[in-house]
C-alpha cells in the first residue's frame, strides 16, 4: 500500500469507496473537426522502398538521400538513420541530395553510439555545394559559421569551438576541421576551397598519430603527433547544423555522408573523390 493510501485508511477507518471514477475519454468526433482537418485525414500516407543495405569493414554510417525514404537511411547496415529536418531532397550528382536553408539539418545518432566513446581513430566524409561564397561570410565571433557536420559531448556551447568536438564548418573565409580531446583547436583553418554552386569532396580522419583533412581526394592539412582522443557522449550528432545550438545551418546541399571507425587511406580517399 502506498503511503498515501496508508494515510487516508488511517484517516477514514476503512479504505475509501471511489464513486464517479472517471473514464476513458470518448474518441475524437471527425465530423466535429474543424473543416480544414478533414483534408489532411485523408491525406496518403507516407509509402517509401528500404533502399539496398551494404556493408563495409568499420563503415557505420552511409547517407546518399537517392531513395523515397521520409527519413535519412543508413545504408551501411548499422540502423545508424537520422532525423531530417526541414531539409528537402532534390534531384542533383546523378541522384538526389539534401538541399539545407535556415534552421534545417539531420538529427543523426548519438556521437558514442557512432564512433565509440573516445575513438582512438575515423574518418567523415561527404559531399558538399554551399549556396554562398565563402568571402560574403562574416567572421565575427556570433556570425558568419556554416556547420556541415558535428558529434560532440554533451554540453550547451552555442558555438563549433569547444573541446571533445568532431567537425566540419565554415566561418567566414575559412574553413574548418577538428577532432579534439583536451585542449586543442580545430586542426585545420584553411582559406575555404569550397565555391558557391559547386560540388567538392571533404573527408576528415584522425588516427592516434595524426588528423587529416581532404579536398577532392587531395591531402590539404596533415597534423602529427601524439592526440588525446575526443569523448563523446550520448550527445546525437549532426549534419548541417551545430547539435548543440541547433544553429548555424548549412546554406546549400549535402551528398553522399560516409562515417568509418576507421581512418580510411589516402587511396580510398582518392576513390571516395572520383
Ligand atoms: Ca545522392
Amino acid at each position: 500500500m502506498s503511503d498515501t493510501l496508508e494515510a487516508v485508511v488511517k484517516a477514514l477507518g476503512h479504505e475509501p469507496a471511489i464513486q464517479g471514477r472517471p473514464r476513458w475519454r470518448p474518441g475524437v468526433d471527425v465530423t466535429r473537426l474543424p473543416p480544414e482537418l478533414p483534408e489532411v485525414l485523408a491525406g496518403t500516407p507516407a509509402t517509401w522502398h528500404e533502399p539496398r543495405v551494404a556493408q563495409e569493414d568499420g563503415l557505420v554510417c552511409r547517407y546518399d538521400f537517392d531513395d523515397d525514404v521520409p527519413f535519412a537511411f543508413d545504408s551501411s547496415g548499422s540502423l545508424n538513420h537520422g532525423v531530417v529536418q526541414l531539409a528537402k531532397r532534390e534531384a542533383d550528382r546523378g541522384g538526389q541530395v539534401l538541399a539545407f536553408g535556415e534552421r534545417s539539418g539531420v538529427t543523426l545518432p548519438a556521437g558514442a553510439h557512432l564512433f565509440g566513446p573516445q575513438p582512438d581513430e575515423g574518418t567523415v566524409a561527404l559531399w558538399v555545394k554551399p549556396d554562398f561564397a565563402a568571402a560574403d561570410l562574416p567572421d565575427g565571433l556570433w556570425d558568419g559559421y556554416r556547420v556541415i557536420f558535428y558529434a560532440m559531448l554533451t554540453d550547451g556551447n552555442g558555438l563549433p569551438d569547444g573541446w571533445d568536438e568532431i567537425g566540419l564548418f565554415c566561418h567566414g573565409p575559412n574553413l574548418y576541421a577538428k577532432c579534439t580531446g583536451g585542449q586543442d583547436g580545430p586542426f585545420a583553418a584553411i582559406p575555404s576551397p569550397l565555391k558557391k554552386g559547386e560540388w567538392t569532396h571533404l573527408c576528415l580522419t584522425w588516427t592516434k598519430t595524426s588528423r587529416r583533412l581532404y579536398v577532392d581526394g587531395k591531402l590539404v592539412a596533415d597534423r602529427q603527433g601524439t592526440f588525446v582522443a575526443p569523448k563523446l557522449d550520448d550527445f546525437p550528432a549532426t549534419l548541417g547544423i551545430h547539435a548543440a545550438s541547433r544553429r548555424w545551418s548549412w546554406q546549400g546541399r549535402l551528398d553522399g555522408l560516409r562515417v568509418w571507425r576507421r581512418a580510411v587511406s589516402e587511396a580510398e580517399v582518392a576513390g571516395l573523390a572520383g
